[in-house]
């Protein structure tokens, strides 16, 4: 580049003619002016030969001979327009009939023709042609075929957000609905919880009589094996919830969870925030304590499950005990690291004390046989009250989203799409996750979840994030940005994968076919 510079301040000494370096040549700006060259014509007043210039920065003043002459004496390179002396300077292209640009000083005269209409090459060999014209012409079709389709997209725009709002006080008056069934329910729920009470009062008196023959032999025996056992289902609790805890962070957060394919309950290849939530008693992290009360009561039947030992079947008290300890154990061998191998107790019951083989008295029974109901009437209002709750919790998040300008894509929110490449099937469901299933067959990838919107300053709904996706191996966890444009159709029209385990999905959309904001971005560029 020095040598390139250097060559043409030679040519400019021989030439000795500093008006070519100062003056675009036959170029005149309207009145018969000589245009200082590099220079919009809006910025003349800066530049007036009869007058001393002034560097823009204010920094000096020097004679107006000096503008142009291939020297830098302005820091911020004012003084040079039109020559590449300046480092930091800029050249203004006019471009008559495309648009006008500004390119670094330093590409001018270096004998790459930049501007459409040759302006950049003044003082070397190489030959430029002035194809400002075509160019422009292409560009201005091209700009209306953009309009063209902002303005078709723009019709399904504004019913997108039509249905946004419609889905928004849909959203507003199931809320308050289910809030009002809520409390409906709590109240159920406890006047289940007391006829409960009453009934496993009178139940428990009942029973007093029968407790020397039924506690005489095996009672220590069985009160040391269900300590034992409890013992052991927390010691299991402990090494899952380390396993668990992938960022030993001593809590265990909802997107520990969502890496894990054990805990995608539905099977449709995500582990989605409210199946996390699930397993983790309603909340979005746990701490061991709460881990070993509640969570993993949540936890440990799928785990089970998916070891094949557990039959989701229809009495869910009915596990074989000595395949649970063994599944257990292989558990451990498998996924905790340092899992120590411990003595099982062979013979362990569920406590299920109305199944003895004890004969009991009519009233005993009958007293039983109340208490067992009013359980199951208790289990079911609370069932209803956490449903319900859960079902509240989903409500709000989605109150809480983010669906753009005028909720212009709440009605996309938990919409699928496709696209497939060589290898793989990607699918994208819009505020969910986003995975990639290869086409040989194998499961699902989840390649991150809704996260936030991204986009630039001016343009954050452009760019939408899914992260937290599937642990790379031995690399970051699967992240997605989507960026949107303005299509007649939902459609996702491409993805890659620029860096490992991090993938980029293009996705057209009406909701981004907003003519009024094209028009004003276009504006600045016109001529
Ligand atoms: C799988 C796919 C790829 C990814 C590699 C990383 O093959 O998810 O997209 O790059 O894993 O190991």
């Amino acid at each position: 580049m020095d040598g390139h510079r250097a060559s043409r301040f030679l040519a400019f000494a021989a030439s000795a003619c500093l008006l070519l370096a100062t003056y675009t040549p036959g170029h005149v700006a309207g009145s018969g002016v000589l245009q200082i060259r590099g220079i919009p014509v809006a910025k003349n007043p800066l530049y007036r030969p009869d007058r001393d210039f002034e560097c823009l920065d204010g920094s000096r003043l020097i004679p107006f001979t000096r503008v142009n002459d291939d020297y830098c004496d302005c820091g911020d390179g004012s003084d040079e327009p039109g020559t590449a002396a300046c480092a930091n300077g800029s050249f203004y292209c006019e471009n008559t009939g495309h648009r006008p640009v500004y390119v670094p000083s330093s590409w001018v005269n270096d004998g790459v023709c930049d501007c459409c209409d040759t302006s950049d090459e003044y003082a070397t060999k190489v030959e430029c042609v002035n194809n400002c014209n075509e160019l422009g012409r292409e560009a201005r079709l091209e700009q209306q075929k953009a309009e063209q389709l902002a303005r078709e997209g723009n019709k399904l725009r504004l019913e997108l957000v039509a249905k946004g709002k419609t889905i928004r006080t849909e959203h507003q008056s199931r809320l308050a609905k289910l809030r009002t069934d809520y409390t409906e329910a709590e109240l159920l729920k406890k006047e289940k919880e007391m006829l409960k009470r009453q009934a496993e009062e009178l139940e428990s008196v009942a029973l007093e009589k029968y407790k020397p023959a039924e506690t005489e032999q095996p009672a220590t025996e069985e009160t040391v094996g269900e300590e034992e056992e409890e013992e052991l289902n927390v010691s299991e609790a402990e090494d899952y919830f380390k396993v668990l805890d992938s960022d030993s962070s001593d809590t265990i957060t909802l997107a520990e969870l969502q890496t894990r394919a054990t805990f995608d309950k539905d099977r449709d290849g995500v582990v989605s925030e409210e199946e996390a939530r699930y397993f983790l008693g309603n909340k979005n992290e746990v701490t061991l304590d709460e881990f070993v009360d509640f969570a993993w009561a949540n936890i440990k039947p799928f785990l089970m499950l998916e070891q094949g030992m557990f039959k989701p079947a229809t009495d869910k008290e009915e596990i074989d005990e000595q395949q649970t300890t063994e599944d257990l154990d292989h558990e451990k061998e498998g996924e905790i690291p340092d899992g120590e191998e411990e003595e099982v107790p062979e013979e362990e019951h569920e406590k299920e004390p109305a199944e003895p083989e004890v004969q009991y008295d009519e009233e005993t029974q009958a007293l039983i046989d109340e208490a067992t109901s009013t359980r199951e009437r208790f289990q079911e209002a609370e069932k209803a009250v956490n449903d319900l709750q859960s079902e509240i919790r989903q409500l709000e998040e989605k109150m809480e989203r983010d669906y753009g300008p005028e909720e212009v894509f709440a009605s996309l929110d938990d919409q699928c799409f496709e696209y497939t490449d060589l290898e793989y099937i990607y699918k994208l469901c819009l505020y969910g996750s986003a995975t990639q299933r290869p086409k040989s067959g194998g499961s699902s990838v989840n390649l991150g979840s809704w996260n936030e919107w991204v986009g630039p300053a001016g343009a954050k709904y452009t760019k939408m994030k899914y992260d937290r996706g599937l642990a790379c191996w031995n690399g970051p966890t699967r992240s997605t940005i989507v960026t949107l444009s303005c299509g007649t159709e939902n459609k996702l029209t491409s993805v890659t994968e620029p860096s490992r385990c991090e993938y980029a999905m293009e996705f057209a959309t009406p909701a981004l076919c907003n003519p009024s904001a094209a028009d004003t971005a276009d504006r600045h560029d016109e001529l």
